[in-house]
């Protein structure tokens, strides 16, 4: 792969975006080497955005909703960046491609960047490639990014560790087990928003928002914000100018707190401790020592010949040797 110019990625310039982001992509040790190095020279011009974690199960409208949202953005005057989260995704271009059809407009627009989620490799892989993605449409001057998840696994957590504002999208009616959201996600959420509030569903959607309202009163109590619970139609376009509001509201009173700067300092920790941990398991599978001993080991421990304990040590003297 040709070396990418950082210059013609700050320009904007798509075809230059798109080049670096399949190289922070790649595995090859060339590439990610390359990829580092972009990186680096771009990270002076990254961070000038908005991030946006968009959850909520498979159906409740997050692409739709996406669709809808990124237009009010984009006729704010703002250059919208749409990537995702999906570990499920077997192939390059899984379900957000499929997703293009719902976000036919919007993929049009000369100042949207969809990003189909990086495939392969485990969770943690997916999201470090998303979180590297990020940084790069922010180097090309995109100054909203939308994160979407598909609600399946793990990815919420993963997605709400990266974005500014993590927003829950909900169906009207029933509760969050109801819905099947997992346990945690709700205590995450900077936002709740109860999507389909039209037609029929309306006024279950309202019922839905003020039972949530009750019980995220009693849920968080935090200093720096209260979580808002809202609800919208993105298919007829009501209510988004209200969330987008909100989220305006966060981005002032969290930054004259400092609390913006914070979240994203600690998110910037935490994603480097994962990393020395992926880091070191990468180690441990290449070590040759390992990979011979490894099993023999497993075998005494099964056998009760040596306890976990010592044979743990074991390999990690192992690799201390190399
Ligand atoms: N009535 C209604 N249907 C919606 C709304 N938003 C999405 N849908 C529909 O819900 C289905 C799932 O939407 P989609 O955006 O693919 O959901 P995702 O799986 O969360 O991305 C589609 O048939 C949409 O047309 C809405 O606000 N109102
Ligand atoms: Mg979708």
């Amino acid at each position: 792969m040709p070396q990418i110019d950082a210059n013609s990625v700050r320009a904007g310039n798509r075809r230059s975006l798109a080049k670096a982001i399949t190289l922070t992509e790649s595995s090859l040790p060339a590439h990610r080497e390359q990829a580092q190095q972009l990186l680096e020279a771009l990270l002076p011009y990254t961070g000038n955005s908005i991030r946006i974690g968009i959850s909520g199960v498979p159906g409740v409208g997050k692409s739709t909703f996406i669709e809808s949202f990124g237009q009010l953005l984009l006729a704010a005057g703002h250059r919208v960046a749409v990537l995702a989260v999906d570990p499920s995704s077997p192939v390059a271009g899984g379900s957000i491609m499929g997703d293009k059809t719902r976000m036919e407009q919007l993929s049009r627009e000369e100042n949207v960047f969809i990003r189909p989620t990086p495939s392969g490799g485990t969770l943690g892989g997916v999201a470090q490639k998303t979180r590297e993605t990020m940084l790069l449409c922010e180097a090309a001057g995109y100054d909203v990014i939308l994160v979407e998840t598909v609600g399946v696994g793990q990815s919420e957590f993963q997605v709400a560790g990266m974005v500014d504002f993590f927003m829950l999208l909900m169906l009207p009616g029933g509760g969050d087990e109801l819905q099947g959201i997992k346990k945690g996600i709700v205590e995450l959420a900077d936002a709740m928003v109860i999507n389909k509030s039209d037609g029929d569903g309306e006024r279950i959607a309202a019922a839905t928002q003020s039972q949530y309202q009750s019980a995220f009163s009693l849920l968080r109590n935090e200093a720096h914000w209260t979580p808002v619970v809202m609800r919208c139609s993105a298919l007829k376009k009501v209510g988004l100018d209200e969330v987008w509001s909100t989220i305006q509201s966060y981005v002032t009173s969290t930054r004259s707190t400092g609390f913006f700067e914070h979240r994203r300092s600690t998110q910037n920790r935490e994603w480097m401790q994962q990393l020395v941990q992926a880091m070191l398991l990468q180690r441990l599978k290449d070590n040759e020592a390992v990979i011979a001993e490894l099993p023999v080991l497993e075998a005494e421990v099964e056998a009760q010949h040596i306890t976990p304990y010592a044979a743990a040590r074991r390999v990690i003297e192992l690799l201390d040797k190399a």
